[in-house]
């Protein structure tokens, strides 16, 4: 190419990309690239004196050929036929020659290798090789990469596009094959729809195309070698997924469609059994090499994705070595299926793309495929986002895209093979935009015509894919018209004899799981035994020789030193506590992870579970240098998110339930972020779907006049869904019963798992009165209620049995009434659920001359524990003793937000409750 004369802006352009593509090739485009490799190398002369002798006219069909190529390589996707309903790609004028001021006649006296690429090696010239380009770019595959940053990737995703190399012939499939899972897909739809005429089944029908995506993501995840597939999806299709990706049997699908009401609600009584409709249930399957499984699913849309990831994050790291964990992304492949409306719109899907790039939270590459039926339930794609694409999210997180026309099976197979490769290459995200229509209405029984009546009526003529499929095999005769009926037909047979064949129905429902059997909560010892507090202590405070650690830190150290010194003199504080606990915990073999904003350090600055040399900026983490650990801890601070990040963790954890997993919130008023997880999750995860979840969460609360925002984990939000045993909520006062807490949380893993949240300090993490002696933890164990030690003395005085939770304790017996007042004892509820109503009925029983119970709480009325424990304690006083509340008035907000009133209503809490002769308002 030696000799293409260049001149002015062009040559001194030109020039200087030689000059970039001589120091680093991967730094200018592609196909300037490609020239420089076939040899063009610009005039020395003409660069240093543009303006010399050139044929202007030649150059500029030069750089409008290079441009032209670009410009489809770029924009090609604008261009494609990617709605199988026809709607006419909007494309763009610079997918035109004359727009680069080129045109046909000009482009076929122009070599091809100015196109450049694989396309360029078959041309005879530039026409020829842009002519392929369009076919390749604007077809029925929207390549949508430019906004891959990394050259590499993007050599990579042009190359693959570009040499069809994922597609027959240079990668062959079985036409017939095809045809026949396409007819099973098609046979199981409308079999359903015929033997239960308007049954909701979100059917996959416009995008059938699926299932054989799927089979083809899933073949290249076993030959990749990977052990598990971590499947999430909403209802579109799911039915259809469950049964032939996740081979769920005919049987137990057309079993669920008769919805056998009587056994299960047998189970609800016994068990707290409540089961879900059938298009939310999960799914387990093995599939050659791989553990295929299926979370189960929410209505809620999309807030399955960080659950997914969270799963396959756990099944890809190993923990059993003590100090990191290792992750290993060839192990395990998420694969998240998508609406189209849900994708742009559900915030929690940004939230999951952010978390896929960042070190602890990568799964490897999520493989994402939109099921774009162009509509969410009566919603066009206008009224639903504001990108150009569904996908268009995904370009700002780097993620390549391959739109495609649903209707073009070939092109359908090549973008998933394009994904799996991409996948298995790069271990980065990629999503499959596969672009079809829906079949029916929203479900079955949804007349789409009242809202979408033109584009109905398309839908109602246009063939299907096996019947598109079939005429081209047919026409192109790989099969007779008769065989592919008889295809279809087999598929309707196996279904009707599977619905004529079935049983009683309880036979082919889900099995309801058993709960593990009671009692295990009471049995475990949670303590440890001093000599081996001291051996965790010192080696907790070793560090790395020559670590410089802050000068701030030094005292804490110098404290944790000696704290172990004297058994009964309150030294350990609540981080110090809890450091024990974690390393206890880890000595016994149980891996951890704890992640939460700014956890490493702590929000109040209290736990340094990883320390920064003052100097080198080296990590230490003690934890992990644990000489006793007998397994993995991880600690990572997270983005400033709480859904994706608490349905990440819970998606950790019951994928892997042998590990303690904890997440903190930054300060528990945040959790309210988390509120879907919590609900559709945590709280009822057990009781619909049978998980068994022990995920901690560690809730920062406590009124300390920091406004409305910074003062409640909103404690009565997990007590209204608490039911069926189905979590523990403490909001426990001392170092001791927080080491033994998160103990005790982590021996009943195995033997009683459910999630553990905890109402954790603020200021209180360093009080006195907090603070535990190490006999506490070395003998101790939980209580779910502390009695009034220094009432137990005068038990025969007390007349006020005041019962409160959490901080208020503190601030009750600090108040000057309590010494005054020796007929209230002050009693802590430790343990609000499930609730310890015999403890509490034993502290009662204590106090032969008790009037009444108060129940003490910051909280306005309407918030914290009052509205649970109130029938409790009605019921355990019942007519004997009146229960009475003591506390701030309901409030439409948390708390007030000045320090002044807070310090006022605090201190007109304490005299409420000391106050025996000025009634206290039941309300
Ligand atoms: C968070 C949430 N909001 C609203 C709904 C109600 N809803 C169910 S399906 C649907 C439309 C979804 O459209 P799309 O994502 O395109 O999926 P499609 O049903 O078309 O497959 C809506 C609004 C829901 N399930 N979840
Ligand atoms: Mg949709």
């Amino acid at each position: 190419m030696k000799g293409h004369d260049f001149q002015g802006v062009n040559a001194a352009y030109v020039a200087e990309l030689y000059e970039r593509y001589r120091q680093d090739p991967a730094s200018v485009d592609a196909a300037t690239r490609a020239e420089f490799d076939a040899g063009l190398i610009p005039d020395a002369e003409v660069t240093a004196a543009p303006g010399g002798i050139v044929d202007s006219a030649d150059v500029a069909e030069v750089v409008g050929t290079v441009n032209l190529a670009e410009c489809i390589r770029r924009y090609g996707h604008l261009a494609a036929t990617l709605d199988p309903l026809g709607a006419p790609a909007h494309g763009d004028p610079s997918l035109a020659a004359a727009a680069h001021g080129v045109s046909d006649g000009m482009l076929a006296r122009l070599p091809a290798s100015l196109v450049g690429g694989p396309v360029a090696a078959a041309a005879a010239n530039a026409l020829d090789a842009i002519t392929a380009l369009r076919q390749i770019y604007c077809s029925t595959t929207g390549y949508d990469y430019s906004h891959v940053f990394v050259p590499e990737e993007r050599d990579w995703l042009r190359h693959a596009a570009e040499s069809s190399r994922f597609r027959p012939p240079v990668q062959p499939i079985d036409d017939v094959d095809l045809l026949d899972r396409l007819s099973q897909v098609e046979a199981f739809e409308q079999f359903l729809h015929r033997a239960f005429p308007g049954k909701t089944r979100f059917s996959i029908e416009g995008l059938d195309m699926l299932i054989p995506v799927l089979d083809v993501i899933l073949d290249g995840a076993a030959a990749a070698g990977g052990s598990d597939v971590l499947l999430g999806m909403a209802h579109r299709g799911r039915l259809n997924v469950l049964a032939h990706v996740l081979s769920k049997p005919y049987v137990q699908i057309l079993a669920e469609f008769k919805d056998p009401v009587q056994s299960r609600t047998a189970f609800k009584i016994d068990l707290g059994w409540a089961g879900d409709v059938k298009y939310h249930a999960g799914a387990e399957r093995s599939l050659k090499s791989l553990t295929v499984s299926m979370a189960p699913n929410p209505s809620h849309l999309e807030f399955v994705n960080p659950v997914v990831a969270g799963m396959a994050r756990a099944a890809g790291t190993k923990v059993d070595a003590p100090g990191k964990v290792t992750f290993d992304p060839k192990r395990t492949l998420p694969i998240l299926i998508h609406g189209d409306a849900a994708f742009p719109g559900q915030g929690v899907v940004a939230e999951t793309l952010n978390l896929a790039r960042l070190d602890s939270y990568s799964t490897g590459g999520t493989i994402h495929v939109i099921v774009n039926n162009q509509i969410g339930f009566t919603a066009t794609s206008r009224e639903a986002y504001g990108t150009s694409y569904s996908s268009g999210l995904a370009r700002g997180f780097k993620i390549p895209i391959v739109h495609v026309n649903a209707d073009d099976p070939i092109a359908c197979l090549e973008a998933a093979r394009v994904a799996s490769a991409y996948r298995a290459t790069f271990f980065k995200d990629i999503i499959i935009d596969l672009i079809g229509y829906r079949r029916y209405g929203h479900n079955e029984g949804d007349e789409p015509s009242f809202t979408q009546p033109l584009l109905y009526a398309k839908v109602a003529v246009h063939p299907t894919v096996r019947r598109i499929w079939a005429d081209q095999l047919i026409a192109r005769g790989k099969v007779t018209a008769d065989a592919a009926e008889v295809m279809y037909r087999r598929h309707f047979t196996v279904l009707e004899e599977a619905l004529a064949s079935l049983k009683p129905e309880r036979d082919f429902v889900e099995p309801i799981p058993e709960p593990p059997p009671p009692g295990a909560a009471r049995h475990v010892k949670t303590a440890v035994a001093l000599p081996q507090l001291e051996a965790l202590n010192a080696s907790l405070l070793s560090r790395p020789a020559g670590f410089q650690q802050h000068r701030k830190l030094d005292r804490a150290r110098e404290r944790r030193q000696v704290m172990l010194a004297n058994p009964d003199e309150r030294t350990v504080d609540w981080a110090a506590a809890e450091e024990l606990a974690f390393a206890s915990i880890l000595a016994d073999g149980i891996p951890i992870r704890l992640t939460g904003e700014d956890v490493e350090r702590g929000t109040f600055s209290h736990r340094h579970a990883v320390f920064h040399d003052s100097v080198t900026g080296k990590r230490h983490i003690p934890l992990q240098a644990l000489e006793q650990a007998r397994a993995a801890f991880e600690v990572r601070n997270s983005p400033l998110t709480e859904a994706a990040t608490v349905g990440f963790e819970f998606g950790y954890n019951v994928q892997e339930p042998g590990r303690l997993v904890v997440w903190e919130a930054q300060y528990g008023d945040f959790i309210n972020g988390a509120q879907v997880m919590i609900d559709e999750f945590i709280t009822s995860g057990r009781a619909k779907w049978g998980l068994t979840p022990s995920l901690v969460l560690l809730l920062p609360h406590g009124y300390e006049g920091q406004g409305p925002d910074h003062s409640s984990a909103r404690p009565e939000r997990f007590l209204e869904s608490a039911a069926d045993i189905n979590l523990r909520l403490a909001n426990c006062t001392t170092a001791a019963q927080y080491f033994h807490l998160l103990r005790r949380q982590a021996l009943l893993l195995s033997t009683d798992p459910l999630p553990l949240i905890v109402l954790t300090p603020k200021s209180l993490l360093r009080h006195p009165m907090v603070a535990s002696s190490p006999r506490e933890l070395a003998e101790g164990r939980w209580h779910a209620t502390i009695d009034d030690a220094e009432a137990r003395g005068r038990a025969r005085d007390v007349r006020r049995l005041v019962l409160c939770s959490g901080k208020i304790y503190v601030d009750l017996v600090s108040s000057e009434a309590r010494a005054a007042t020796p007929a209230v004892a002050v009693c802590r509820v430790e343990q609000l659920y499930p609730f310890p109503a015999e403890d509490v009925a034993a502290i009662v029983a204590g106090y032969p001359n008790l009037q009444e119970i108060l129940w003490v709480q910051e909280e306005p009325q309407n918030m914290g524990a009052w509205t649970f424990v109130r029938s409790e304690l009605e019921t355990l006083a019942g007519d004997r003793l009146p229960v009475r509340y003591a506390g701030r008035p309901r409030s439409a907000s948390p708390s007030e937000g000045s320090l002044a009133l807070h310090q006022i209503h605090q201190r007109i809490i304490a005299d409420q409750a000391f106050a025996l002769n000025v009634p206290v308002e039941a309300r």
